[in-house]
């Protein structure tokens, strides 16, 4: 079992302190802990005697303000908040390493990827872009991907995104596009929510968003879990060896156990049942020693490669598809370790897109340039000092020496006397031009200019290409989320200018929004700078569907259980599942757990309300015909049976559960995603079902 270093598994026995109520020498009660329990103190480490009462000026008293435990407690809760991220602000970290799987010399003088088995060690925050601190987790939103490798040349953050490609061009933009999609600045709402009018107005009048679009109206934008998620750097950056040559890369993150996504519908409802899911899911399986990992892939060009390309590698809305340039493994991410405390760690890491190392490089992308003024701005505001590289999740983990002194809550000032070089005192540190970071020297001309390049002009191609590349049920899926986020838009003219753009996408796309809309009269096509091709050949690498896991490892069923129930079929079930990597919950009437058919005790780890099927993989009903007839009068395990064969999930059941069924209105013969257990092969076949993780071909019977 993994525990975080400090506390972990320990703290989570609770122990009931022997607390004795003692009258103190003024009379008044406290109550005093026994034993080696530590003496609390304020922070100047002056122990306390009483942290139940106030000091007052008698017993019903006012309050004296010569109480410095009390005004020191107060002041600093006051003051426990910091800004939230502007964007990002909710958000979910873990600790773990990097380990290189050959040399990459050829290309970069990263000291991370010289020797073939070196372990980075690396801290990863996920999170959402548009809702605050506080909202829930599966908001339709890209994910952030945020990886800060703390090297032994100093701390390489690539701070990405699940999505390889963004909605805007140039940096510039940034305050736009993200004031439009934050709560309405008249009304403060909608929360973490695209599907309002100023989002859409900004969209529709912003061409170049069009593809990115695409990806945040597909499953990409509800994943099911971080661990199924790809990452991205989206930017073209730069490698450079020690001959000073450069090679363009881009970066991918691509998770072990597959991709994997959520439909609208059951996003909607997890949000309610558990709206820390991607939280939660993460301390388990960290917790319980299952490990996500990721392997980093490059696709690494020339400048031949970036001149023949379709588009400008420049441009940040768009791809270079992988079936065009091999995404190759050079390396693994295991995420082992979570924070020992959120604030400190998750809260307070500082991502910046500047932080690179001596072999990785910046290309002239906008958005990136800009990004790199913007990182190290914001840290200011957000954690208050120019020292927050003092904070240990930020800290290099290589020796470091500056001479950088002073500011607000400095931990690290300079020893001695020399505190700037050159000096004549022999002592300090000095710049290594063999060392240090050479910037690569790209060279550079032209007018100062504010202009776009026109090599940035396409704006529809690479969005009909991504429609394309989805099988149909990601198709469908595109198109009822655009219908969607449509109908939340108050204004008509929004609505059919964005019917314009999908008009330049796929003519069917916007007559299946248009209809469900109930729009009768379609627009003309958008203006489109340049033509839209059609050529460009899908690539099956960016659909979710053709890219899932081979195994139905790391995910979870829900077992609904009744009194009577059969509790060897149940063990065999769970050994199974188990068998296969993956893990059980047993939901129940009671959280108390059930009593089986053979009188022994099966523990609930959720009450039905507590555990809709929302919150599983694939379901299996496991009652006594006794405990069927008593469901079928609940609603829970109605909606439980119901939303498990809406959402396209697989679903054994023991056949007294049969009339279970039939009330949530599920024919037990419907299709092959219903498996009854019965015979010895029943269990097998439940669980090779589920490795396909969903029947999508269900989805037409159900409408979702
Ligand atoms: Fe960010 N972004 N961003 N962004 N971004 C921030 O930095 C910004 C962009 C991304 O877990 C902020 O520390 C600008 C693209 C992630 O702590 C801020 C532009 C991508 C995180 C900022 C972009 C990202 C941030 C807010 C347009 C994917 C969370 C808090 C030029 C490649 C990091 C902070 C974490 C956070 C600015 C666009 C990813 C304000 C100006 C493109 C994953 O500096």
């Amino acid at each position: 079992m993994a525990k975080s270093s400090r506390g972990g598994a320990d703290q989570n026995t609770a122990t009931i302190h022997d607390l004795k109520l003692e009258r103190g020498e003024g009379g008044e009660l406290h109550q005093t802990a026994q034993g080696d329990t530590p003496v609390l103190t304020t922070a100047h480490g002056v122990p306390v005697s009483d942290d139940q009462n106030t000091l007052k000026a008698g017993p019903r008293g006012p309050a004296l303000i010569e109480d410095f435990h009390f005004r020191e407690k107060i002041f600093h809760f006051d003051h426990e908040r910091i800004p939230e991220r502007v964007v990002h602000a909710r958000g979910y970290g873990a600790h773990g390493y990097f380990e290189t799987y050959e040399s990459l010399a050829k290309y970069t003088r990263a000291d991370l990827f010289q020797r073939a088995g070196e372990k980075t060690p690396a801290f990863v925050r996920f999170s959402t872009v548009a809702g605050s601190k506080g909202s829930f987790d599966l908001a339709r939103d890209v994910r952030g991907f945020a990886v800060k490798l703390y090297t032994q040349e100093g701390n390489w953050d690539l701070v990405g995104n699940n999505i390889p490609v963004f909605f805007i061009q140039d940096a510039i933009k940034f305050p736009d596009i993200i004031h439009s999609v934050k709560p309405e600045p008249d009304r403060g709402f909608p929360q973490a929510q695209s599907a309002h009018d100023n989002f859409w107005d900004f969209i529709s009048l912003t061409p170049e968003s069009m593809h990115m679009i695409m990806w945040i109206m597909s499953d990409r934008a509800i994943p099911r879990s971080f661990r199924f998620m790809e990452g991205f750097g989206v930017h073209t950056f730069r490698l450079v060896n020690a001959e000073g040559q450069s090679t363009f890369v881009k970066f991918h993150w691509k998770p072990k156990l597959g991709l994997q996504s959520v439909v609208w519908n059951e996003a909607v409802k997890i949000n309610g049942a558990d709206p820390d899911f991607h939280r939660r899911d993460l301390w388990d399986s960290i917790q319980s020693g299952n490990f996500p990992e990721w392997e980093l892939c490059l696709q690494l060009f020339d400048q031949d490669f970036a001149d023949s390309f379709d588009f400008d590698v420049l441009d940040p809305t768009k791809i270079i598809p992988e079936e065009t340039l091999p995404a190759i493994p050079v390396g693994r991410l295991v995420l082992d370790r979570m924070p020992d405390n959120f604030f400190a760690e998750t809260e307070q890491v500082a991502f910046m897109t500047q932080n690179v190392v001596p072999g990785i490089d910046f290309s002239n992308d906008p958005l990136l340039q800009g990004r790199n003024f913007s990182y190290l701005d914001t840290q200011l505001k957000r954690l208050g000092s120019t020292n927050f590289t003092h904070i240990p999740i930020n800290a290099p983990k290589c020796p470091f020496h500056t001479f950088q002194q002073d500011g607000h809550m400095a931990m690290r000032n300079p020893t001695g006397r020399v505190n700037y070089q050159p000096n004549s005192w022999g002592a300090g540190p000095r710049e290594s031009p063999e060392r240090g970071f050479r910037t690569f020297a790209d060279t550079q001309e032209g007018p100062k200019v504010r202009l776009r390049a026109e090599s940035f002009a396409d704006h529809y191609s690479q969005a009909r290409q991504f429609f394309n590349s989805q099988t149909a049920h990601e198709q469908t899926h595109m198109a009822m989320a655009l219908t969607f986020e449509l109908s939340k838009v108050e204004t008509p003219a929004i609505r059919e200018r964005m019917l314009a753009h999908l008009l330049n996408i796929d003519e069917a796309l916007a007559a299946a929004v248009a209809d469900k809309l109930g729009i009768k009269d379609m627009p003309k096509p958008a203006d489109s700078a340049v033509p839209v091709r059609d050529d460009l050949a899908a690539s099956p690498a960016l659909s979710i569907i053709q890219r899932g896991p081979e195994s139905f490892k790391g995910r979870k069923v829900g077992v609904l259980v009744s009194n009577g129930a059969d509790a060897k079929l149940l063990k065999t079930l769970q050994s199974a599942i188990e068998k296969e990597g993956a893990i059980m919950e047993v939901i129940a009437p009671k959280v108390t757990g059930v009593e089986a058919a053979d009188g022994t005790m099966i523990a609930g780890k959720h009450m039905i309300d507590g555990g809709p099927s929302v919150l599983f993989d694939a379901v299996a009903l496991v009652l006594s015909a006794e405990g069927a007839e008593h469901l079928v009068g609940e609603a829970a395990a109605r909606d439980f049976v119901a939303d498990a064969f809406a959402h396209c999930k697989f679903i054994a059941f023991t056949p007294e559960a049969a009339p279970l069924l039939a009330k949530a209105g599920v024919q037990a013969d419907a299709d092959e995603g219903l498996i009854a257990l019965e015979g010895s092969k029943a269990i097998d076949t439940f669980i090779e079902s589920c490795r396909k993780l969903r029947l999508w071909a269900r989805e037409k019977s159900v409408k979702l």
